[in-house]
């Protein structure tokens, strides 16, 4: 054993160890319990970035442990391979997506395995091969034929130089973000999976997870936005136009109905394009609208613009006769894309009735009374008493929605319904690097998925996107196809699919990776899963974790899986921050500098007073703790950091630098504090260690001393399990070995007894670091004299006999303060207790000529007594 702490050597070690014994190669074992540990797994950007470190560390550390709690533990590892970075590189550098995606998945499977993760690598899952989404493609065609997925059209952002679709973040201020041309709307035919037939599902699903953040499922929850309201018919006679109809709209306010006074339809509704029929200016507006951003969240926050046409529909209850506008503040694709305007209580409506004097009528008694004047107070829109509503006068929000819904059941002109918020799910992508659309165009047939035999439609590996369209559109080789069903020449879809499509089903394909049968052998799926602990960024709170409960629904609907739920425990860790530095330059722009170029000056307290810039030695501003992005230039190379100190260090800092949950800050004292610490556990396993393994431990002939060693062991075991156990706090289990270590290092060895104290001691400090420092425990394990691998020790259990203590400490105060101390037997009474503290010889000092009035004991803490 070296005398010093040498990681790389360890560290190598240790992890060919591992490779040879395929150690987290794992298989089905009937009656051991099972423990699915999954961390989300990477885009293959490049290279690894702090979030992936914490991540996968995170993971690592639960698998490693709940291995040791001896469940069979499969923690896998693949590529989320497919996306547009892989293009946009491509254009850059002029390489095929392909090339470029591997070998970054190359290099990245390196800087994985420098983590000495315990991953069962024979499970690896690369999305872009065709063995992987030739399953996704057989699925398609399945839930095509079910019509679970159907064709309509969809409003995409094109590009009229660019020739193509951009996504919604490529459009920036309504322009391409390469082109710079003014992006239009258009309609093009799209494949939809129909997720809202499972809306209701996956709303209650979430009360079924208590192993989640409430956090995610709140926003789980607003993401489907589940609205019980109304459906309001409006009647219209138009003999100008010659048409006779209702018009529809969804309210959640149906208790405002006599307040309605006017009712605005989307720019793309029926009977916008009707009214617009001889209303030149009315089209231009419509037109105008359509050309606006596609995206909800500027629909919503964008100026409220509508034009009146010469229409007016009938209020189903008065019969009064009600304006029909054009606005931009209705969406098409929600509700009915019309709304009944009620300005008095809606914020919108009211917005819109000012600007363009409409009139306003209140009916609902608010806390701020009866009137709605401008400008408008959150107060409207509150819930209360119905005012100017004749009938309905009187009644509470409840009670109107019934009296409403049943006078218009009467009239056969609306009923309660139920609306969600959430949208089917719009899967075609005009993009080159994604899985091939299983779809045939045939003149004849129409749509005809690709038979199973003709599974999978491979995507072509050496193509270069230039920008321009889709490449798979411009490859006949790729195009040209027969029909399967009438043998008639045919045209292969040329759309690929949304890569949120691969993330929703890689985790069930881990269970059998290699499977040729089916998209899972639903043996293997059913072993492992339902997934015990998901690892993951809260960024995926929302569509990924929403799409992969969709998709599990879809399997089990398919017989694959027998669970309804993937993820049964879900952990969202916290960012990565660091501090950042900038400097203001004339033309107002900040640049910002990397944290290692930035020399800092501490005040006593260590806090920061002055930042230079080691370049010029000029001062830089000090811009707070950020999350470690590009674009503040404050990422630390995790590389660079497991080159100089090793995984183990880099692993230590991560976990101890907060709980999963929060946001770790990155600092260069607390990585070097780490590897400080490593090094002194290092240095008393190998003073001890040198002098040869000890005999066995005599638990029954301890001195008083000693005892106080082995209750601060078992004490560490039993916090640190506890901590580790119930919340995966980590970080205050490391401390607890941190406190024992400070123990061990000033114990007394004098005897063999003291020798095996501390080997019990170190045996403790490796296991309760295993899965934290796999290498170093692993390496010491051995030393401490084991056969076995540390990877197959079980986690340490406390003795609780040691913990009982014979004799306690109690402080002694006089008058609140602080005068000496006693030691007591541990089972001694009060009075004994009082006893000894009045007969203590600074009590007798401090309360010299004064009366004791008073003495509180605190079993087991302190004696206060209170003279005077
Ligand atoms: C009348 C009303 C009066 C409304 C009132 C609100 C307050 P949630 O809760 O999100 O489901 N709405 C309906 N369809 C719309 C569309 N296509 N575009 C824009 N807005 C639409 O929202 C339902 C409410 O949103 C509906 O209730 C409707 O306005 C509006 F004092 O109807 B309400
Ligand atoms: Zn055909």
């Amino acid at each position: 054993m070296h005398e010093h702490y040498q990681p790389r050597e360890i560290e190598a070690a240790a992890q060919a160890f591992w490779d040879a014994r395929k150690s987290f190669e794992v298989s089905e074992e009937p009656g051991k319990p099972t423990y699915y540990c999954l961390s989300m797994f990477p885009y293959p950007s490049g290279k690894l970035h702090m979030g992936h470190v914490r991540n996968y560390t995170i993971g690592d550390v639960i698998a490693r442990y709940q291995r040791m709690l001896g469940k069979n533990v499969l923690q896998p590892m693949g590529w989320d391979a497919f996306g547009m970075p892989a293009e946009n590189a491509a254009m850059k550098n002029n390489v095929a997506p392909a090339k470029w995606t591997y070998e970054n998945i190359a290099y990245m499977k390196t800087q994985l395995k420098s983590l000495g993760l315990a991953i069962d690598w024979s499970r690896e899952v690369t999305t872009c091969k065709p063995d992987y989404y030739r399953w996704e493609q057989w699925l398609f065609t399945r839930l095509f034929e079910k019509g679970v997925i159907y064709r309509k059209n969809g409003t995409v952002n094109w590009d009229p130089v660019d020739q193509t679709v951009l996504a919604n973040e490529q459009v920036i201020d309504g322009r391409g973000w390469r082109s710079g041309a003014v992006i239009e709307k258009r309609e093009i035919p799209m494949y939809y999976f129909k997720i809202t037939a499972y809306a209701e599902e996956l709303l209650q699903g979430l009360d079924d997870l208590p192993g989640w953040p409430e956090q995610v499922k709140t926003m789980q929850r607003n993401w489907i936005g589940k609205s019980k309201g109304m459906e309001v018919r409006f009647p219209y006679h138009q003999p100008s136009i010659g048409e006779d109809g209702v018009l529809k709209v969804f309210t959640t306010r149906p208790d405002t109905l006599m307040g309605a006074t006017y009712v605005a339809v989307a720019a793309e509704h029926p009977l916008a394009t009707l009214a617009a029929q001889d209303d030149a200016e009315l089209q231009a507006f419509i037109a105008e609208c359509k050309a606006g951003s596609v995206a909800e969240a500027d629909m919503a926050t964008q100026e409220k613009k509508g034009r009146a046409t010469s229409l007016f529909v009938e209020h189903p209850l008065t019969g009064e006769k009600l304006p029909v506008w054009v606005a931009n503040y209705v969406l098409m694709h929600y509700g009915d894309g019309a709304v009944m305007a009620v300005p008095a209580h809606d914020e919108r409506d009211f917005e819109f009735a000012s600007k363009y004097n409409l009139p306003i009528k209140a009916v609902v008694r608010t806390s701020a009374g009866d009137e709605t004047p401008a400008p408008w107070q959150a107060a409207y829109g509150e819930h209360g008493q119905l005012i100017n509503s004749g009938e309905f006068d009187g009644l509470d929000f409840e009670g109107a929605f019934d009296a409403m819904e049943v006078a218009l059941l009467k009239k056969n002109l609306g009923q309660s319904r139920v609306q969600y918020r959430l949208r089917d799910w719009g899967i075609s992508r005009q993009r080159y690097w994604g899985c091939p659309i299983p779809i045939i165009h045939c003149d004849g047939c129409g749509d005809v998925p690709v038979p199973e035999d003709q599974l999978p439609v491979v995507l072509p590996e050496d193509v270069v996107p230039d920008g321009a369209g889709s490449p798979l559109a411009r490859l006949p080789e790729f195009y040209e196809c027969t029909c399967p069903r009438c043998g008639q020449a045919a045209r292969r879809e040329t759309d690929t699919m949304d890569t949120f499509v691969e993330s929703s089903w890689y985790f069930a394909r881990y269970a059998s990776p290699h499977y040729e049968g089916g998209m899972v052998d639903p043996a293997a799926a059913n072993h492992w899963l339902p997934v015990d602990q998901y690892i993951g960024g809260i960024e995926h709170a929302i569509l990924h974790l929403l799409y992969a409960r969709f998709f599990h629904k879809l399997m089990r609907d398919e017989g694959l899986v027998t669970s309804s739920e993937p993820f049964t425990n879900l952990l969202t860790q916290g960012m990565v921050i660091a501090e950042t530095y900038y400097r203001t330059e004339a033309n107002g722009g900040k640049t910002w500098f990397n944290p290692a170029d930035v020399d800092l000056e501490r005040d006593a307290k260590a806090k920061v007073i002055r930042a230079t810039l080691r370049s010029d030695g000029q001062p830089v501003e000090i811009g707070g703790t950020e999350k470690m992005s590009k674009s503040k230039n404050n990422g630390v190379d995790p590389q660079s950091m497991i080159d100089q100190f090793g995984a183990d260090t880099c692993r230590l800092f991560m976990m101890f630098a907060s709980p999963p949950d929060m946001s770790a800050e990155w600092s260069d004292a607390g990585v070097e504090g780490a590897n400080r610490f490593l090094r002194r556990v290092w240095r008393l396993a190998q003073a001890h260690v040198a002098q040869g393994i000890p005999g066995p431990l005599q638990v029954t002939g301890l001195n008083d001393g000693q005892k106080v060693v082995r209750r601060a062991i078992h004490l560490a075991i039993r916090q640190a399990g506890q901590d580790v156990g119930q919340h995966h706090k980590f970080n205050t289990a490391i401390a607890q070995v941190m406190t024992l270590m400070n123990v061990l290092e000033k114990a007394p060895q004098v005897d063999e007894q003291d020798r095996a104290l501390l080997h019990e001691g170190l045996e403790a400090v490796t296991l309760l670091l295993a899965p934290i420092t796999p290498h170093l425990s692993h390496e010491l394990w051995q030393r401490l004299g084991h056969a076995e691998p540390v990877i197959d020790a079980a986690w340490p259990k406390h003795d609780e006999s040691a913990l009982v203590q014979d004799t306690l400490t109690l402080v002694i105060q006089v008058n609140g303060k602080l005068r000496g101390q006693i030691d007591m037997p541990a089972d001694a009474s009060r009075e004994d207790i009082e006893a000894a503290a009045r007969s203590n010889e600074n009590v007798l000092r401090f309360t010299e000529g004064q009366t004791i009035r008073k003495v509180i004991v605190v079993p087991g803490k302190l004696v206060n007594i209170v003279a005077n």
